[in-house]
């Protein structure tokens, strides 16, 4: 059984997706770092890469929150595809969705993707900072498992070729995921910035 960790830091994550709050915080059970997820519905920001949107978005919270905040912005760069939908993640699962995106693939051989996680931090003390983090894998013939959310199903990653990132307990998902090291990065600066 993990020993509760006693947190003594606090930090707001601007998101509309519970999804990534449940993950950041599982991720969180081992740091001495609290978060509070807040949905702020901002003017959906674009842009070319998930990093000049995660630091676009952070700016755009710190100026609602006036609090120590991050927001994260993740895309699936499907390489044959020329990384589509990348940026455009949200608004191609809103749209063609998962099935749309199986179709573009139809009978494709090289079915290599990555997903790309950029955390953006603010605070008034410093300039926004960026962190990265990446999970390469294939894209599945089809969906595949029930957990996660977004992709998930149709994601597999090469830390794991027999499933989908759907098939994983979230403590599975978190061992190898993109956001899995973008947080850590950020957990590691931060405890180190604000002994
Ligand atoms: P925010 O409010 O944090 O922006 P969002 O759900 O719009 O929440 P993103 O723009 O980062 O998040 O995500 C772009 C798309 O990629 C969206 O459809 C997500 O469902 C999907 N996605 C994000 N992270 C994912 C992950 O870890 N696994 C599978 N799909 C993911």
């Amino acid at each position: 059984m993990s020993k509760t960790i006693k947190k003594t830091h606090f930090l707001l994550f601007a998101t509309s997706n519970l999804h990534k709050i449940k993950e950041v915080q599982h991720f969180l059970r081992d740091y001495p770092i609290e978060i509070k997820g807040v949905d702020l519905k901002g003017k959906e920001i674009q842009g070319e890469t998930v990093k000049e949107i995660a630091e676009a978005s952070v700016l755009q919270a710190y100026k609602k929150m006036g609090k120590p905040i991050f927001t994260e912005d993740t895309g699936l760069f499907i390489k044959l595809l020329g990384g589509f939908p990348g940026p455009f993640s949200s608004y191609v699962y809103n749209t063609i969705g998962i099935a749309g995106v199986l179709k573009l693939l139809e009978s494709v051989k090289d079915r290599s993707a990555e997903f790309r996680s950029a955390i953006a931090f603010y605070a008034p003390d410093i300039n926004p900072i960026c962190f990265l983090g990446t999970s390469s894998g294939k894209i599945s013939i089809k969906e595949q498992g029930i957990h996660g959310f977004g992709f998930d199903p149709i994601f597999k990653p090469d830390d794991d070729k027999n499933k989908t990132f759907a098939e994983m307990e979230i403590e599975e998902k978190n061992q190898i995921s993109h956001r899995t090291r973008s947080v850590r990065k950020l957990v590691t600066w931060y405890l180190r910035h604000y002994k």
